[in-house]
């Protein structure tokens, strides 16, 4: 029975490596395991960070999946007749597997500082009234489009001509999907109207959580037209599955399509056709201050 247990453990590092193959040899494809391709120019750091971090993990996931099953098989007690000889910890072993992990993760804490820095904190930036980048008036890049975050969906707008938010010209988005042109820095501002949700495009390296009552602020550059996915990456709620969302990456051209489609549905109504009131008045051959409610009142007056 011993032997089962060994090898069971061997069987730890031996699938977790099968796992790790088999997601690099579909990097690509209707069966991808991996990451999908970042599509994202100002992220490119993410994916050497994330494989630096694996390849370290992985080492010593595999190290440590071997140690214990020699330990397992070669002391098994059904092959060991010695009795058991209790040891007292070593100093000096004690030393180095808590002074090495610790220079590596320190060595990780200052190694993905610039990471860091440059994916959540340096915003892109604007000249100022200088007209000169790199200038102490340079201003923060204003996001271009606003995505709120409710259970269970995506809202989206968009700075209108101005290329502000928050004025008269902003823009309402489909719900669930966002369009951005291709190859142009994007920044957006992340609200959440009830709970925490978590704003992931794998496609582009980005997440960041949301947190109710305050901004976040993202930034990106989509280098390839297609469509991406949007998801929540926080347990936000029973309908938490259902926040999936489609991220469009367009020409300029299409770009500024979308963005007058939108508008035209924002603001212009066919008036040759009849209002939903309108409609509702000639069927029911009722006019005014007798909808829906009304009639549903004088049916409940109608049953006592
Ligand atoms: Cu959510």
């Amino acid at each position: 029975m011993g032997r089962f247990w060994s090898l069971l453990f061997l069987s730890v590092p031996v699938l977790g490596t099968l796992c790790y193959l088999a997601g690099m040899l579909t990097r690509s494809g209707p069966l991808a395991l991996w990451f999908p391709e970042n599509v994202n120019s100002m992220a490119n750091e993410v994916d050497q960070l994330h494989d630096l971090i694996l390849a370290l993990i992985g080492i010593v996931f595999v190290a440590t999946g071997l140690v214990l099953f020699w330990f397992t098989w070669k002391y098994d007690a059904s092959v060991n007749d010695q009795p058991v000889r209790f040891v007292h910890g070593s100093h000096k072993l004690e030393f180095w597997w808590t002074a090495i992990p610790a220079v590596i993760l320190i060595g990780l804490a200052i190694y993905q500082l610039k990471v860091w820095s440059d994916v959540k904190i340096r915003r892109p930036m604007l000249a100022g009234l200088d007209g000169q980048m790199d200038t102490a008036d340079d201003q923060p890049m204003p996001p271009q489009f606003e995505v709120v975050a409710r259970q269970f969906e995506w809202r989206f707008r968009y700075a209108g001509e101005d290329q502000l938010l928050d004025t008269v010209d902003d823009i309402l988005g489909d719900v669930n999907e966002l369009h951005v042109p291709v190859g142009e820095i994007q920044v957006g501002s992340l609200k959440a109207a009830d709970v925490l949700h978590s704003f992931f495009i794998p496609a582009l390296r980005l997440k960041s959580d949301i947190v109710p009552g305050s901004q976040q602020i993202v930034w990106f550059r989509a280098d390839k037209p297609g469509s991406y996915e949007i998801v929540c990456a926080e347990l936000c709620g029973w309908g938490h599955y259902k926040m999936k969302g489609r991220l469009v990456v367009e020409t300029k051209d299409e770009y500024q399509l979308y963005l007058q489609s939108l508008r035209a549905k924002q603001y212009q109504r066919d008036f040759s056709q009849p209002s939903v009131a309108q409609v509702y008045e000639r069927d029911s051959g009722e006019t005014g201050g007798s909808g829906p409610l009304g009639t549903n009142l004088s049916l409940a007056g109608g049953a006592q």
